[in-house]
């Protein structure tokens, strides 16, 4: 028996093999859930039906979470094929690309409210149809990152909808805690996925990280699946409201450098 069986689980935001929802899914399965994936448009149809189909996925479903219609026909067929489901992971992000890079300042107006609506918004935009469908005990998890509390450079817009995604996982926290509804956030360190490989300098940005983190490494897709696995779990029954970090360590960091680089010590002065 799987830490899941019995548990329906659906994911947004399977991309390809590389996605962190993709590890999620992996892990999900091999303790024994039912999976459900959305994809965002033709094109991810193509990558995702395919991945969905190898764990045996029963609901494979349209979804652009920045329509409201989509998401209410996507729930009426989670209704029709499961009645009531267990977990749901929230793996989705989006801004502007030249918005993640140069100038906080420059945030526009638009860009600030797109990458607001789809990053931040879609969490509550996809719980609030969910919480008639979703059995006593049942957890929420949401994907974010460590620049919603420190400054990373470039993340920029992205950094203050992370935020109000952590902020929001705490309300929605509060508010479906009476219905036993759990809803955590999965703070995870930088992995190469679509996402990240479109921005500048990531591939600098993940040899620092792999330096400076206390387990001198990155994380895996694999390594966040294993901690959702716990707070889709009733292992983490007790857990709710909180960020968890999967970064290998990096956010207890004060200070890095680098001690190889260190000249030997001073011999200490002679009496
Ligand atoms: P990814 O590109 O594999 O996944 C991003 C997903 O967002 C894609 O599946 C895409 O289809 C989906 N998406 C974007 N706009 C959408 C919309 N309007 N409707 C529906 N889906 C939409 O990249 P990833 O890195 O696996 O990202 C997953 C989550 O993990 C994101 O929330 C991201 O911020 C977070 N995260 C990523 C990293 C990292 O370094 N990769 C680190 C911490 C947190
Ligand atoms: O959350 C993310 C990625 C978010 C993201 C990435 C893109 C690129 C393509 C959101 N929207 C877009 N829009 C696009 O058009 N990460 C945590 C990965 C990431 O993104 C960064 C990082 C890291 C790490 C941006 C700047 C600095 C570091």
């Amino acid at each position: 028996m799987g830490l899941l069986s019995g548990k329906k689980a659906f994911i947004f935001g399977v991309a390809n093999d590389r996605s962190i929802a993709w590890g999620i899914a992996k892990a999900f399965h091999a303790e024994g859930a039912e999976l459900g994936f959305n994809f965002l448009g033709e094109a991810l149809e193509k990558r995702v039906r395919p991945l969905a189909e190898s764990v045996g996925a029963t609901l494979i479903l349209p979804c652009d979470v920045s329509k409201d219609d989509q998401i209410e026909t996507l729930y009426k067929d989670v209704e029709k094929a499961w009645g009531k489901f267990d977990i749901l992971v929230h793996c989705i992000a989006f801004a502007n690309r030249d918005e993640l890079s140069g100038a906080f300042s420059n945030i526009s107006r638009a860009g600030f409210h797109l990458a607001l609506d789809i990053s931040a918004y879609s969490l509550i935009a996809i719980t609030r149809p969910a919480i008639p469908l979703l059995n006593e005990g049942a957890s929420i998890m949401a994907l974010t990152y460590y620049a919603a509390e420190k400054v990373i450079p470039n993340y920029n817009v992205m950094a203050i909808a992370k935020s109000a995604l952590e902020c929001s996982v705490r309300y929605l926290a509060y508010d479906l805690g009476g219905k036993g509804i759990r809803v955590n956030a999965i703070s995870a360190g930088p992995i190469k996925t679509l996402a990240a490989s479109a921005v500048g300098g990531l591939k600098s940005m993940l040899k620092t990280a792999g330096e400076m983190t206390p387990l001198k490494r990155n994380v895996t897709q694999d390594e966040v699946g294993t901690t959702a696995t716990y707070l889709a779990s009733s292992w983490s029954s007790g857990v709710t409201g909180e960020v968890i970090y999967v970064d290998a360590g990096a956010n207890i960091v004060g200070m890095y450098f680098d001690e190889k680089k260190e000249e030997s010590p001073a011999p200490s002065a002679k009496p």
